[in-house]
């Protein structure tokens, strides 16, 4: 055909696509993940979202953090889901009536205003408050936003880092695996073990009406979810040892790589915005850079050449191979061979970026476990995809970055914004209009 491929044309209507998802997910003072799967407000989702969205409203943007962190709780946690009160009931489960968060959640101070769910997610707030403030610092000053985020962050950072700290050592530790934000990756089959289901017939699961099961977790995967959920809800969503219930005390306790990773980068970036709020961020930084040492000490397997999960209640690492584990590439502090070896990884036969795949894959091809269309037991996702190009780009690795961002732009566009994909073939998996794929590429447009 006379049709030349044209880069300047695809990019941008890309970009024009990537917006009207996220136009059409927007509730007017924030965003869905989907509008069928997943209703709500979630923590880590609205996170990337911003960091996209900021290219085509920073106010949008801005106020994106600024709706999540008005469902802080008083002891500095920020709830993985805020919910919208005019959505049914049984559009989302577990919903409100599970949680009961201002009830439940009284003591460690949940507010009395929204419905939230009582678990965090991966603290990626920090980071995009930064790359916010920097896509347009004129607003962001006028508005005051990184002056009412500070605080926020920083008691957000402070519940991690003292009331999460399970294994003593200084990580943050997760109580469900929800909370890590790859829900059922094999990671978490051995933990998981360990807890008794909740009967089947005691929950209605309202994603079975809108994903394919085969692209879902499994219903037992689900009882365990809702047994451990339901244990930390009891406990009054305590942490720290003892209690009845368990709660951060409980059967399932994990340091994961990718979650620190997050912790540590956003502590980078915390250290920047006290700074350009006049303060000293000196004393973040040095904590970033102990961190970093810590989460090398602690998780790294220089014999799988990758971060693994450190199973708190075995106290041991859990030999699975997930992207988890190749989500500290983001660090620029890592240790240089760390790092050599993370990128070996990411293009060896586990992974097998740029041959085999073009995503990375969100869990090992030669794991007994891997599974090419469920979840987060093989298929390739955006936001992770987003996070390894920018740890390639910051360790020098350009043209394998640029090969990653082609990637993640073309799959993104050719699969109506999939929430995930076959990692070999691209197939759409899951929802589509899925908002933080539309932001991760649109930000890689940029
Ligand atoms: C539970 C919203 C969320 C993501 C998670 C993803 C999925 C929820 C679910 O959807 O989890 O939080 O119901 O499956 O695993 O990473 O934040 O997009």
């Amino acid at each position: 055909s006379g049709i030349a491929y044209d880069p300047p044309a695809a990019t941008a209507s890309l970009r024009a696509g990537a917006a009207r998802v996220l136009e059409a997910n927007w509730t007017g003072g924030s965003t869905v993940p989907s509008r069928s799967l997943y209703p709500h407000q979630w923590s880590w989702d609205s996170a990337f979202i911003a960091i996209g969205l900021r290219h085509v409203s920073p106010l949008r943007a801005q106020t994106e953090l600024e709706t999540l962190f008005t469902a802080q709780w008083a002891d500095g946690r920020v709830p993985h889901i805020v919910f919208n009160p005019s959505v049914p009931l049984d559009a989302y489960f577990p919903s409100p009536d599970f949680w009961r968060s201002s009830t439940a959640g009284r003591t460690a101070g949940a507010p009395r205003t929204v419905q939230t769910s009582g678990i965090v997610q991966p603290p990626v707030h920090a980071l995009a408050a930064w790359l916010v403030h920097r896509a347009d610092p004129a607003l962001s000053r006028s508005r005051g936003f990184l002056a009412r985020m500070y605080p926020r962050l920083a008691a957000w950072h402070r519940y991690l880092l003292h009331r999460r700290d399970l294994g003593g050592a200084g990580l943050a530790g997760v109580v469900h695996p929800w909370e890590q934000g790859m829900d059922n990756s094999p990671c978490w089959d051995a933990p998981l073990a360990r807890i008794a289901p909740a009967a089947a017939r005691s929950f209605h699961r309202a994603d079975l009406d809108h994903g394919a099961p085969g692209d879902r977790p499994t219903d037992l995967d689900y009882g365990r979810y809702v047994r451990l959920a339901a244990d930390y809800r009891d406990g009054g969503y305590r942490d720290g040892p003892g209690g009845r219930h368990g709660g951060g005390g409980g059967e399932f306790a994990v340091e994961d790589p990718a979650f620190n990773a997050l912790l540590i980068a956003s502590e980078h970036a915390l250290a920047r915005i006290a700074e350009e709020l006049g303060a000293a961020g000196s004393a973040r930084r040095a904590r970033a850079e102990r961190l970093t040492r810590v989460l090398v000490a602690r998780l790294w397997d220089a014999e799988a050449g990758m971060f693994l999960c450190r199973d708190l209640r075995g106290d041991a690492l859990v030999p699975e191979r997930s992207v988890s584990g190749l989500v500290p590439l983001l660090l620029p502090g890592l240790p240089r061979d760390i790092a050599a070896a993370l990128v070996r990884t990411l293009h060896g036969p586990h992974f097998s970026l740029g041959d085999r795949t073009r995503l990375v894959p969100s869990y090992d091809l030669l794991g007994e476990a891997f599974d090419p269309h469920r979840y987060w037991r093989g298929p390739a996702w955006f936001n992770t995809g987003w996070l390894v190009e920018r740890g390639l780009r910051a360790h020098g690795e350009t043209a394998a970055a640029e090969a990653l961002r082609a990637a993640v732009l073309r799959l993104a566009g050719a699969t109506g914004f999939a929430e995930y994909v076959d990692p070999f073939t691209g197939e759409p998996c899951g929802a589509t209009g899925f908002s933080w794929t539309a932001a991760l590429a649109l930000d890689l447009c940029h």
